[in-house]
C-alpha cells in the first residue's frame, strides 16, 4: 500500500490483533483496493473512516454449557460480532464448527457488512457462532446445544437490532431450534432470524439462494467479460453443503456440467456429471460422508483429500466450502488446466497468494462478497415478507434474486472500469461497498 494513513491503520490493527490472521487478511484485501482511491477522498482520513469501519461496533462472547446424551457437562464458546449497523440492523449467519474463533467471526462479520451493502436492502453486518462440532451429535444434542446457545444470545437479538441466519453447520434444522427457543424466551413472534423453513414463516428460495445467486452472477460475468455462458462448461465445486448443492443444481439447469464435488474428507469425480439428487440424499437427509456416493452412482469415483479436487480439469471452479481452501498450490493446478474463471461461493476461500496468481494469469475472479450475496439478499426478502404479513411465490423471489445478482455484477464491473481496473471484480466490489459505507458513516456523524 502506498498511502501513509492506510499503512498506519493497518499496522495498528496488526499490533492490536496479532493472532487474528483471518480478520487481518480480510481487512488487507479491502485496504489494498482502497489504496488507489484514498487520495481522492481527504475526508476519509479527516474523519478516520478506516479505523471506524474496520473495528466492529461490538463483540459479544459467552460460555455455552450443555448436557450431552450421556449427561456429560460440555462447554463451548459462543460469539456474536456486531460489526456495523450503519445501514440497518446487524445481519449475518451463525456458524457451528470447531474452527470457529473470534478472528474467523470478525473476518466474516466485516465481509458481511460490505456484502450486505450491495443488496440495496437496509441491512448492517454481523456474524456469530460457536466452536461446537455438530458432527456425530444426535438430534437431541443439536437441539440442546441450540437452546443453550440461544439462552445467552437472545439478549442481543431482535428484528430491529440483530437478525442471524445460517452458515456452516447451521441449516434449517438448527435455525428452527434456535428460533423456536428465541420465541419461547421472548414470548414474541418476530422476524428475528432468517433461513427458517417455510412452515414456520421462512421464505421460498432462501435455501437455494446463495448457490443459485452464484450461478446467476457467474453467467452475468461470463456474458459481459468473456462473451460466453455456463452452457457446455465443465464445473468443479468444493463442498457439498447448502451453497455447493444449490450452485450445482443451477449450474446444471443453465447448461453446465458439474464433474466434481467434495466434502471435508475427499472428493468425487464424475466425468458424466454429478448426480445432484444423490448428493442431497447423502448430505441433507443422511448427513453422511461423500465417500458413499458410488453406492448411488457407480460411475462416480471417490478420492481422499478435498484439496486434490482442484487437479480435475475443468473450465470453471467454484470454491463453496470454507475460508482459505484454495491456496497458491491449488491455483497452480487450475492454471495448468487453463481454467477460465474462479467464482467464490464461500467466504474468502481463496488465499491472498492464490488471488494474486489468478490476477497475474489474467483469470476472471469473482469475489465471494459479491458472488455469494444471494443468500443474504433472500434473507432480506424473508424479513420484508414477514413485515408485510405476506409470503411471495418462488418465481417472484427467484426473479428478484437473478435481477439483483446481475445488478451487483454490473455495479462492481462499472466501478472497476471507472478506476481503470477493468475486469478486476475484487477491486470493484471493495471500492463500491467501501465508498457506500463511508458515505453512510459521514452522514451519521461521530457515533
Ligand atoms: P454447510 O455446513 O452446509 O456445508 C459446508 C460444506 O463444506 C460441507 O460439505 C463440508 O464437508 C465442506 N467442507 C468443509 N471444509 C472443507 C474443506 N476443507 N474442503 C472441502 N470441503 C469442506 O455450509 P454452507 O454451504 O452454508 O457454507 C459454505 C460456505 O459458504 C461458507 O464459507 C459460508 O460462510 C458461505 N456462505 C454461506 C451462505 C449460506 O446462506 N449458507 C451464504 C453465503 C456464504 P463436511 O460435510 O465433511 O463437513
Ligand atoms: O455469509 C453469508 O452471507 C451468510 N451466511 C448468510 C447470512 C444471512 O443473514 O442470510
Amino acid at each position: 500500500m502506498k498511502n501513509a494513513y492506510l499503512n498506519k491503520q493497518y499496522d495498528a490493527f496488526k499490533k492490536r490483533y496479532p493472532n487474528e490472521k483471518e480478520y487481518l487478511q480480510a481487512l488487507h484485501h479491502v485496504l489494498v483496493s482502497v489504496d488507489d482511491i484514498i487520495d481522492d477522498h481527504p475526508e476519509y482520513e479527516k474523519r478516520n473512516i478506516i479505523e471506524r469501519l474496520l473495528e466492529p461496533e461490538r463483540v459479544i462472547s459467552f460460555r455455552v454449557t450443555w448436557l450431552d446424551d450421556n449427561n456429560n457437562v460440555c462447554v463451548n464458546r459462543g460469539y456474536r460480532v456486531q460489526h456495523s449497523s450503519l445501514i440497518g440492523p446487524y445481519k449475518g449467519g451463525l456458524r457451528f464448527h470447531p474452527s470457529v474463533t473470534q478472528s474467523v467471526l470478525k473476518f466474516l462479520a466485516f465481509e458481511q457488512t460490505l456484502k450486505n451493502s450491495l443488496t440495496r436492502l437496509p441491512m448492517g453486518g454481523g456474524k456469530g457462532g460457536s466452536d461446537f462440532d455438530p458432527k456425530g451429535k444426535s438430534d437431541r444434542e443439536i437441539m440442546t446445544f441450540c437452546q443453550a446457545f440461544m439462552r445467552e444470545l437472545f439478549h442481543h437479538l431482535g428484528e430491529d437490532v440483530d437478525v442471524p441466519a445460517g452458515d456452516i453447520g447451521v441449516g434449517q434444522r438448527e435455525v428452527g431450534y434456535l428460533y423456536g427457543y428465541y420465541k419461547k424466551l421472548t414470548n414474541q413472534v418476530t422476524s428475528s432470524m432468517t433461513g427458517k423453513d417455510i412452515s414456520i414463516g421462512g421464505s421460498l428460495v432462501r435455501k437455494e439462494a446463495t448457490g443459485y445467486g452464484l450461478a446467476y452472477f457467474v453467467n452475468a460475468a461470463l456474458k459481459k467479460i468473456k462473451d460466453t455462458s455456463l452452457k457446455g462448461k465443465d464445473v468443479i465445486i468444493s463442498g457439498s453443503g447448502n451453497v455447493a448443492v444449490y450452485a450445482a443444481e443451477k449450474v446444471k439447469e443453465l447448461g453446465g456440467k458439474v464433474i466434481a464435488m467434495s466434502d471435508s474428507t475427499g472428493y468425487i469425480h464424475c466425468e458424466d456429471g454429478v448426480d445432484i439428487e444423490a448428493i442431497k440424499v447423502i448430505k441433507e437427509e443422511k448427513r453422511d460422508c461423500i465417500d458413499t456416493y458410488p453406492q448411488y452412482d457407480a460411475k462416480g469415483k471417490y478420492h481422499k483429500g478435498p484439496e486434490n479436487m482442484w487437479k480435475v480439469n475443468a473450465d470453471i471452479a467454484l470454491p463453496c466450502a470454507t475460508q482459505n481452501e484454495l491456496n497458491e498450490d491449488a491455483v497452480k493446478y487450475l492454471i495448468d488446466n487453463d481454467i477460465m474463471m474462479v467464482a467464490e461461493g464461500a467466504n474468502m476461500p481463496t488465499t491472498e497468494d492464490g488471488i494474486a496468481l489468478l490476477r497475474d494469469n489474467n483469470i476472471l475472479f469473482a469475489p465471494g462478497k459479491a458472488a455469494n450475496a444471494g443468500g443474504v439478499l433472500v434473507s432480506g426478502l424473508e424479513i420484508a415478507q414477514s413485515a408485510q404479513f405476506d409470503s411471495w411465490s418462488f418465481e417472484k423471489i427467484n426473479k428478484r434474486l437473478k435481477a439483483m445478482m446481475e445488478t451487483i455484477f454490473q455495479e462492481i464491473y462499472d466501478t472497476a472500469k471507472t478506476y481503470d481496473h477493468e475486469n478486476d471484480l475484487q477491486f470493484g466490489v471493495n471500492v463500491f461497498s467501501f465508498t457506500k459505507l463511508a458515505k453512510a458513516m459521514i452522514q451519521q456523524g461521530v457515533v
